[in-house]
């Protein structure tokens, strides 16, 4: 079947023939996570046509304002997931506890952690918004409701990971451990259809993606670092481009088809960043080191190596195109 009808359910049975041993399951919730995406972008994509925009009045665990779309996002998510009898147990952004799956249904060998709606801050203004999605196996034993421990795995654990973009169009960019492929949404006839196959990020990168903002807080290798990549040089070195649009999912998506470094760093006023390991750092650091990319703390370690100690635990990050993160480790390794 040529790409041109290749569906991201088809995909994924031709992902799965690859694994004799594969009951189906994994499969069942990725496309139960394609369906949730559809609806969600239906909702983000007429929002400023609905009463939908604008803030709760609510914080969530978070401590961030909660915004409609939010709480829309993380019930869908909920509720398209929570009865496909594949999950153990579920965790959200938004949730400050595990989400335990109804009794009948709560006997899956899978974990779901998912971010509903990141960067939501920027919705009433049209920017692009994501969805992000982490799966594992369960490590509680069979039989019994999911634990906090399942949820607790380190990254290099995920069996699978995505994300959903609700941009110009909405894609599906998923790895189950075999390569990174996007799906872009037909609104036609609602199916994600192969856009983007085996996503390779570039070597070599040409843009820089952090909150300048910051600055005053940076410590010092970063500060180098980020002068050296705004510095030519008479080796024929061009200086990187700035992009940051201040939605992860739409940074490291542009970063991962153009070449880039994404960088939410340790600061002065934010000790561990800002980007929690679970929901946003684990997932897309599995998604980048599958297509070739790095995915660093800044402390010496992986992302994908580390062990959560809590739910809602934050992280630095430097994420991308692999020369980029070798040369900010040199950098940043030397800092005060
Ligand atoms: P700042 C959105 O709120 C988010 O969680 C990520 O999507 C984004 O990369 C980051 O925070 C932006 O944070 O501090 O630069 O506004």
């Amino acid at each position: 079947m040529s790409n041109s009808f290749m569906t991201i359910q088809r995909h994924i049975m031709e992902e799965e023939k690859k694994h004799p041993k594969a009951t189906g399951e994994l499969s069942a919730l990725l496309s139960d996570l394609a369906l949730a995406a559809k609806v969600i972008s239906l909702e983000v994509n007429k929002a400023g046509l609905v009463d939908i925009l604008g803030y709760t009045g609510e914080e969530n665990v978070q401590g961030e304002d909660v915004k409609k779309l939010d709480i829309f996002s993380h019930d869908m998510m909920i509720h398209a997931m929570n009865h496909g009898g594949h999950l153990a147990v579920m965790a959200s952004e938004e949730e400050a506890e595990i989400i335990r799956i109804p009794d009948r249904h709560n006997l899956g060998k899978y974990v779901l952690l998912f971010d509903p709606l990141d960067g939501s801050s920027n919705i009433d203004a049209n920017v692009s918004v994501g969805t992000i999605f982490s799966i594992y196996k369960r490590i509680s034993a069979d039989g019994t409701p999911g634990t906090v421990e399942d949820c607790l795995q380190p990254g290099d654990k995920q069996v699978a990971a995505g994300y959903v973009l609700y941009g110009s169009s909405t894609i599906m960019v998923y790895t189950a451990g075999d390569g990174v492929h996007g799906f872009t949404l037909d609104p036609a006839f609602g199916e994600f259809l192969l856009s983007h196959n085996n996503i390779r990020i570039p070597e070599k990168a040409k843009i820089y993606s952090l909150n300048e903002g910051n600055y005053k807080y940076w410590r010092s290798g970063l500060k180098e670092y980020i002068k050296y990549l705004q510095d030519a040089d008479d080796r024929g070195r061009e200086p990187y481009t700035s992009r940051y649009i201040g939605s992860m999912v739409a940074d490291i998506h542009r970063n991962m088809l153009y070449g880039g470094i994404f960088i939410y760093p340790a600061d002065r006023r934010s000790p561990n960043g800002k980007l929690r390991l679970l929901y946003e750092c684990n997932p897309m650091a599995f998604l980048v080191e599958q297509g070739g990319g790095r995915a660093i703390d800044g402390r010496g370690n992986r992302i994908l190596a580390l062990k959560p100690e809590s739910l809602h635990q934050r992280v630095p990050i430097y994420i991308g195109s692999k020369e980029a993160v070798d040369m900010a480790e040199k950098f940043i390794s030397n800092e005060e």
